[in-house]
């Protein structure tokens, strides 16, 4: 199990410094170069999908196929909120959600989908396979078994039942939204730590650039723990949870999604980026809209975005501390720090 706090770098580092433009500077002027590809993914959990994703990427590989298999590794960890071992909503049902984007603007997305295990490969399904761009519940279920996924028994994970049972006591629907002990709370339910120290979270967001400069993403989450039954976030919404624009960079989004979508924030992002701004600065502006239009209720939620643009820099920037994303490149495996507004 990797360690942790041996990979967290102080959010100096972050952003500009870490725009693996370490890795990608000196040739900056005929970016993309074979072999500068680079993997980013929200939250702990990243640092294993990366490895995933890495293994796509370092022989050539397309990043879409990248952004696939890296989140599919953390839909399979039972002990993670992402997948069908997440927190299940307040009627005690695990719903999925996800969204992939590709280089050519394709784009496909599931939602409220049950009992399937890889999510982000249905939305690849929808979006290569039929006309359309999202499916929902019974209906993505449906084609998701017609496409061949497994209909998966309705049993909650062990740390989910546990979880659901906790809750239960009290079925409050508004607790804190911030985790005092670890200040990474994203929503209307705080993570929880896990016994190798990692703090869980319900969603993992992806970003890769290949070999060939273009670049794909993904997210897919549970949403928020214990949510109201039939409730979306922004994680499956295409503008929201996740944008890419092959000629400008990428983002993803993770925290209170309702927030999220109300300023397109991951598309908000990436026009930012087309503006000019660097990657940090973009996510910076968008976070500062989110926390003028919050007003003194920024201080109960948290949203962080992850983006990278067209010459390779990566940025982040959340309302809180706490937010951290995982960065691979063939020189760089570690997690790093988002900058913030709030302690
Ligand atoms: C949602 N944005 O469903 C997701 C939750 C999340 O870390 O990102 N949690 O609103």
């Amino acid at each position: 199990m990797v360690n942790r706090r041996k990979f967290i770098k102080a959010s100096a580092l972050s952003s500009m410094a870490l725009s693996f433009g370490k890795v990608a500077a000196c040739n900056s002027q005929s970016f993309p170069v074979k072999g500068k590809a680079v993997v980013i993914s929200t939250w702990d959990a990243g640092l294993r999908a990366n490895k995933a994703a890495w293994e796509v990427l370092k022989d050539g590989g397309r990043a879409l196929d990248a952004v696939e298999k890296g989140v599919m590794v953390t839909e399979n960890e039972q002990n993670c909120c992402v997948g069908l071992g997440a927190n299940p909503d307040r009627d005690g049902f695990v719903t999925l959600d996800a969204c992939i984007m590709d280089e050519f603007s394709n784009c496909g997305s599931v939602a409220f989908l049950e009992r399937i295990k890889h999510p982000v490969s249905v939305a690849r399904r929808v979006m290569e396979k039929t006309p359309h761009v999202m499916l929902v519940g019974s209906g993505a279920q449906q084609f998701a078994v017609a496409e061949g996924f497994p209909l998966e028994e309705q049993k909650l994970s062990p740390d989910a039942q546990k979880n659901y049972d906790n809750w239960l006591k009290k079925s409050e629907y508004k607790p804190p939204a911030i985790n005092v002990e670890s200040k990474q709370g994203h929503g209307p339910f705080a993570p929880y730590k896990l016994e190798n120290g990692e703090w869980n979270h319900d969603t993992i967001g992806m970003i890769a650039m290949d070999a060939n400069g273009n670049l794909s993403g993904s997210c897919t989450t549970s949403g928020a723990g214990f949510k109201m039954r039939g409730r979306l976030g922004d994680s499956p919404i295409i503008g929201a949870g996740l944008f890419v624009d092959n000629e400008v960079g990428a983002c993803t989004a993770t925290g209170q999604g309702e927030d999220v979508i109300r300023v397109a924030g991951s598309h908000t992002v990436v026009e930012l980026m087309r503006q000019g701004l660097s990657p940090e600065k973009a996510c910076k502006t968008a976070i500062e809209r989110i926390m003028r239009i919050k007003g003194e209720k920024a201080k109960d939620i948290q949203v962080g975005f992850l983006a990278v643009n067209k010459k390779g820099e990566v940025g982040a920037f959340a309302i809180h501390k706490g937010f951290s994303y995982a960065i691979k490149t063939n020189s760089v495996e570690e997690m790093v720090n988002s900058k913030y507004i709030m302690e």
